[in-house]
């Protein structure tokens, strides 16, 4: 499945595209690519030390928790690729999580190129632990720039018998582009948003409301299928 910002939304943790989201305060050419942070790595430094105290701060929710719960009666069948940069799936208990889009709990140094795990703020500049330059940048996957396990993920999107889309706009690719793999696959597809994407052809299924009545539903359906007391309806 993938997962977006809507799913954490009410974790408390901003989406991107709302009237109140990020890019309302922030121009995405600014913060959300290379040349927005060698232009002012400082302004970038200050968007994301926030983001990641808002993160630590934040819980995860009833949809997390029903997608850690669903892995585990299930095990080995569920793998979530998220477009989040926070942890709240793992914090959840989910294990086979691939953060598409980087993860805020880890730098990335631009002298070695090594990532590391990473807690504290980076605008004061500290060094990288392996070869102690100071020039750790967010470990996030800005526009234009490639985005992380895209071969692991299209392998896998291949071969699944679900595809759900949780809590995204579809605005980002290759991410919006996962689904016309599953499709075309012969997944079984289903949206779970908000609102309805502009073009939800390639949905079997789109059942609208908040990530936190849908995703529980949802997964219940399907462990009572697989329990064999009826399908989802
Ligand atoms: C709820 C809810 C609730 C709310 N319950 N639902 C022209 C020029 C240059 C590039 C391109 C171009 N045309 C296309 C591209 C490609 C580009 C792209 O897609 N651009 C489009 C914007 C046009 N993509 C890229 O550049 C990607 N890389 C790439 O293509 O590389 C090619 C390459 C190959 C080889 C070598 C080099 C290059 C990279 C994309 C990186 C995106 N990065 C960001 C920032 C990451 C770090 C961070 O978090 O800050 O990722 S942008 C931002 O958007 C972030 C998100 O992960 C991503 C998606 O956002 P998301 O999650 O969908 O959030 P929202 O806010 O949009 O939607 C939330 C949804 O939830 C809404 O629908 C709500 O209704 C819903 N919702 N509350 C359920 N309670």
């Amino acid at each position: 499945m993938l997962t977006g910002a809507g799913i954490s939304a009410e974790s408390g943790i901003r989406t991107f595209r709302a009237s109140d989201g990020l890019w309302e305060e922030h121009r995405i050419e600014d913060v959300a690519t290379p040349e927005g942070y060698a232009a002012d790595p400082a302004l970038v430094h200050a968007f994301y030390d926030e983001r990641r105290r808002a993160a630590r701060a934040a819980e995860p929710n009833a949809a997390h928790r029903a997608l850690a719960e669903l892995a585990e009666r299930v095990p080995g069948e569920v793998l979530i690729v998220t477009q989040n940069i926070d942890d709240l799936h793992e914090r959840a208990g989910s294990s086979r999580v691939i953060h598409i889009h980087g993860e805020l709990g880890s730098a990335l140094c631009e002298a070695c190129g090594r990532r590391m795990p990473w807690t504290q703020d980076l605008a004061g500049r500290p060094p990288c632990r392996a070869c102690g330059e100071r020039v750790l940048r967010p470990d996030v996957v800005w526009f234009g720039e490639a985005v992380y396990a895209l071969d692991e993920i299209f392998d896998a999107v291949a071969l699944c018998e679900e595809f759900w889309v949780v809590g995204t706009s579809g605005a980002v690719t290759p991410a919006a582009s996962l689904v016309a793999v599953a499709a075309e696959a012969g997944a079984r597809t289903a949206l779970l948003n908000l609102e309805a994407h502009d073009d939800v052809r390639l949905f079997d299924e789109v059942v609208l409301g908040p990530a936190t009545e849908t995703v529980p539903a949802f997964a219940a359906g399907i462990s009572r299928q697989r329990d064999g007391v009826g399908g989802r309806g």
